[in-house]
């Protein structure tokens, strides 16, 4: 029997980092396996040797891809962009492509960690919906006042970019906490355009193959 070839991606149905990379994956036509790391069953699959060995941080995704791991989401995603550029995730213009990153960074950098599992359950039961709560809505303040200025149809012009990849899946994340979007139309605008792609709704946390039953779309 011949070894698979395709990438594996190790990826947690919900979790918002994988769902970037998930994103990637779809929009560029590349066939890959899942597996699924849970990051709640055993105390967390995240945590075993064999995973470590994988990605030291404790953190999904990884993907295993052209022989090699790589783990941070952005990291892969600027992998799969230097070698499958098309369609182009980044734009060619240095302004704009900082400005991608710039995005990208602020959501990646500036609000997940904060609302990630490992600091919640440091941050206690009882204070973590307000934790989780400040930490995207200042953050989003900060963004809806950044897109105001950037953004066509999607966060940078009109192509979709890095950062509309990590924009859809923070904003699951900000509906879980149950922050209101209200205060924040141009974040909801593209959210909504873009979840009505194909791309994004394959990668959606509803429609994996770790997805459980009761959370199936
Ligand atoms: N900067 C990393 C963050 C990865 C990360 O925080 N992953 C979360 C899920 S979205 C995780 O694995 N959490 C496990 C834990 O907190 O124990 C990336 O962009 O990939």
């Amino acid at each position: 029997m011949t070894e698979s070839t395709k990438p594996i991606l190790y990826s947690y149905f919900r979790s918002s980092c994988s769902w970037r990379v998930r994103i990637a994956l779809a929009l560029k036509g590349i066939d890959y396996e899942t597996m699924p790391i849970n990051l709640i069953k055993d105390g967390g699959q995240q945590f075993s040797k064999e995973f470590q060995a994988l990605n030291p941080m404790k953190q999904v995704p990884a993907l295993k891809i052209d022989g090699i791991t790589i783990g941070q989401s952005l990291a892969i995603i600027e992998y799969l962009e230097e070698t499958r550029p098309t369609p182009r995730l980044l734009p060619q213009d240095p302004k704009k492509r900082a400005t991608v990153r710039m995005i990208s960074d602020l959501i990646a950098g500036g609000i997940q960690p904060l609302q990630n599992l490992s600091i919640l359950k440091q941050v206690g039961q009882e204070n973590q919906l307000t934790w989780a709560q400040n930490a995207i809505t200042s953050g989003f303040k900060a963004l809806e006042q950044i897109l105001q200025s950037t953004a066509g149809k999607y966060c940078v012009g009109d192509e979709v970019s890095m950062a509309d990849l990590c924009l859809v899946p923070q904003v699951a994340n900000a509906e879980r906490y149950k922050v209101d979007l209200t205060p924040y139309p141009t974040i909801n605008r593209i959210n909504k355009t873009l979840l009505a792609l194909e791309a994004f709704q394959v990668s959606h946390p509803c429609r994996q193959p770790d997805t459980p039953a009761e959370l199936r779309a």
